[in-house]
């Protein structure tokens, strides 16, 4: 049987790429970073938790890689994990640097110390186009980062590429545009709409504060996304992919199809908040995915209002589950301790 290891296993596309490869036969390892609490909800809510092989460890520890590697055997390493919030990335710039890039050279020399012929993912970023210098992004397009989750992705993406023109690894980089789902984190700006419409449908919630709503992003699925990371490390040779779906959507159209879609006017409930502006921003991301298309045959296959849809019924369930759950506690009266 094919090992597999996935770091950021706990993370959005960690958790559908776990999927992906546990329904192609693979045994999965996953790095687990120690947390307090426990971070293992997307594998629950995808059924496969007790699937994998959580090995504790951290991006930011090369011996902890060197052990995982050495005892999970993997044909194929998926580095995933990160600090992926470019928000959190002015406030944390030296934990992102530590994580997000340097975390990626921890992989490449545990990788090159322990069995070289392993085939490597690295999860690079539209991020690191930045301030775009042409309208449309593909691989040759120059890059220009505009946050440190920018500039660390960026440091990881030619580490890769140099360790591959280097040491002759399979290393391969994958220049995912945004992609979404119900697994999304609340952070994201489309999970926190989706989850807003849910709460304020139903009555929990009056508003929704936003930052710049005229950004715009190549929003896909993320589904769909972890196939073409599968597909890279299936080629002959090595190589770089963007991955999009080549359309656009500002954050504005965004939050009016998650509102139309439950019957309310997005314009009633969205306040702009100044505090939630980034001090520099990316202002517009188009990919253009005609190379993946080409020598991977992967194509996006939902579109950005099916996106939007899908997320805001599966918070509207969670939502609803959730209210009924404080209902039921709330209506609760446990019996008095002793009775007189
Ligand atoms: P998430 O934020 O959902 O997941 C990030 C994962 O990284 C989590 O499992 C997290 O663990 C783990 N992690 C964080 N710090 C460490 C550490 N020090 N050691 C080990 N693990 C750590 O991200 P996504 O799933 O959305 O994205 C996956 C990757 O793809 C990321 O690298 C992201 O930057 C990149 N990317 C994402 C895009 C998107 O639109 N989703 C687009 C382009 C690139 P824990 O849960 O314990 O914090
Ligand atoms: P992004 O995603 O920064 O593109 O990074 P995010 O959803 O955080 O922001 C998208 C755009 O929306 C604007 N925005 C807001 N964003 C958030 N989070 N919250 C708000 O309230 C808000 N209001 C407006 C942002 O300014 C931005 O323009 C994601 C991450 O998954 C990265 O890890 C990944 O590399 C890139 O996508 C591609």
């Amino acid at each position: 049987m094919k090992s597999a290891v996935i770091t950021g296993i706990t993370g959005q596309d960690g958790a559908y790429l776990a999927k992906l490869l546990l329904d192609k036969g693979y045994k999965v390892y996953g790095l687990i970073a120690r947390r307090a609490t426990a971070t293992t909800w997307r594998l629950g809510w995808l059924g496969i938790e007790s699937e994998i092989e959580l090995v504790s460890g951290d991006l930011t520890d090369v011996s902890s890689l060197i052990r995982l590697i050495r005892m999970a055997k993997p044909v194929e390493v998926y580095n995933l994990g990160a600090q992926s919030f470019v928000g959190a990335s002015w406030q944390q710039p030296i934990l992102t640097a530590q994580t997000t890039g340097l975390g990626v050279l921890h992989v490449l020399e545990a990788i090159r110390q322990t069995d070289p012929s392993i085939h490597f993912y690295q999860a690079s970023s539209s991020e690191m186009f930045g301030q775009i210098r042409e309208p449309v992004q593909c691989e040759t397009t120059p890059f220009y980062p505009r946050s440190p989750y920018g500039v660390a992705k960026l440091f990881g993406h030619w580490m890769t590429v140099n360790y591959r023109e280097s040491f002759d690894l399979f290393a391969c980089s994958g220049i995912l545009f945004n992609h979404e789902s119900p697994l999304r984190g609340l952070e994201f700006v489309t999970r926190k709409v989706s989850d807003a419409v849910a709460r304020i449908k139903l009555g929990m919630q009056n508003e929704l504060r936003l930052g710049n709503i005229d950004a715009k992003r190549d929003w896909g699925f993320a589904g769909d996304y972890v196939k073409a990371m599968w597909l890279m490390l299936q080629q002959e040779q090595p190589d770089d992919y963007v991955v999009a779906t080549g359309c656009t959507t500002t954050v504005r159209e965004m939050c009016r199809i998650a509102f139309s879609y439950v019957g309310l006017n997005y314009e009633d409930y969205v306040v702009i908040d100044p505090l939630l502006y980034r001090p520099a921003e990316v202002e517009v991301l188009l990919g253009n995915p005609a190379k993946a298309e080409r020598i991977l045959g992967w194509k996006a296959a939902v579109d950005v209002r099916r996106l939007i849809e899908m997320m805001v019924e599966a918070d509207l369930k969670r939502v609803t589950a959730e209210k009924q759950l404080k209902a039921e506690t709330t209506a609760y009266q446990p019996e008095p301790f002793y009775k007189a």
